[in-house]
């Protein structure tokens, strides 16, 4: 068993400099990955458990079911890279399958982080277990120190890519090919584009379990920055944008107000909107361009009930 955690507190502690950078912008709009604190946790699990939310069980249904084939197409592999790995759920499956000698888990929430990958490293004593936590968005390079030499797969499930922009995706996904190295590969999943009514559906349960995992960012801006937003005067609005591709998530104000946060007044007009979440949808061809505009050249590919899983090299 070998295990360490590393954690890099000034590569992630900046959730009040882009809230106030997001407030202060037009439309304003906060970044998604701070929708995980341990509340935002549990209700985006809660969501996965949701009807009207496939996307999880549809890739989970995949990851079990196509298992065997996707480890024979990635070959043997030294190392596997998971950016923003949370509770490290996905990963098991794959360290059974294609027993590496290192593993390498990255994410913002270092301590929920280091609690989840530690009992990998007992489950799998051949293996050399590494979490970093750190904000992977803006300091992957920092992760390169801790990889040993081999060969190198990135995996990045979940349709976590779809919280970015295309362009935005093109560049990370060429930061994972700089960090995979010359013959290393890319494990990824999406989601496809399917029905809107489906689409919407799943990011309005009838629960409501969505919209309080939207409302509980604002939530943990109160708590952790002490601001003030009541909220009572926000609404969770979201819709699938057919045109670009992409469900949209906002807050919006449901009244004038004016919130505070450390010591600045922030207004926002009745009907405004807080940005909050994309969540692009792609044709298999159209992301496989994408990342192939990163440098990456499609190997394989798997897709079970909307949902896809491609292998690059
Ligand atoms: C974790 C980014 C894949 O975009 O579907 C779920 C997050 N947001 N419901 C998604 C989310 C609202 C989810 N990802």
């Amino acid at each position: 068993m070998a295990f360490r955690f590393l954690d890099f507190p000034s590569a992630r502690d900046d959730l009040l400099a882009d809230v106030l950078v997001g407030l202060a912008a037009c439309p304003k709009s906060i970044p998604p990955k701070y929708f995980y604190d341990e509340a935002g946790c549990r209700l985006f699990d809660a969501i996965c458990e949701q009807p009207e939310y496939a996307l999880t069980r549809t890739e989970r249904a995949l990851m079990v079911s196509l298992l065997p084939a996707i480890a024979a197409a990635i070959g043997k592999v030294d190392c596997i890279i998971e950016p923003g790995a949370g509770d490290c759920g996905k990963v098991r499956a794959l360290l059974d399958a294609l027993h590496p000698d290192q593993l390498v888990v990255i994410d913002i929430a270092g301590s929920a982080l280091a609690a989840a990958a530690e009992p990998l490293a007992d489950d799998h004593p051949g293996i050399e277990v590494t979490a970093l936590g750190m904000d992977f968005i803006r300091d992957l390079e920092a992760a390169a120190a801790y990889l040993s030499p081999g060969r190198r797969l990135v995996y990045y499930p979940g349709s976590s890519i779809g919280n970015f922009s295309p362009d935005e995706a093109v560049v990370l996904l060429a930061r994972f090919r700089h960090l995979a190295g010359k013959d290393g590969q890319l494990l990824i999943g999406f989601d496809l584009k399917k029905d809107p009514q489906q689409l919407h559906r799943a990011y309005n349960d009838a629960a409501g379990v969505t919209a309080a995992f939207n409302l509980n960012l604002l939530q943990r801006i109160n708590r952790e920055l002490g601001a003030d937003f009541d909220l009572a005067r926000f609404r969770h609005y979201a819709f699938y944008n057919p045109v670009a591709g992409r469900i949209e998530m906002h807050l919006v104000s449901l009244a004038g107000q004016t919130v505070n946060v450390a010591n600045q007044g922030f207004h926002f007009e009745p009907g405004e909107t807080l940005h909050t979440e994309y969540s692009y949808k792609y044709h298999r061809d159209e992301f496989n361009a994408i990342a192939g505009q990163a440098g990456w050249r499609r190997a394989d590919e798997w897709v079970q009930d909307g949902f896809a899983v491609q292998l690059f090299g």
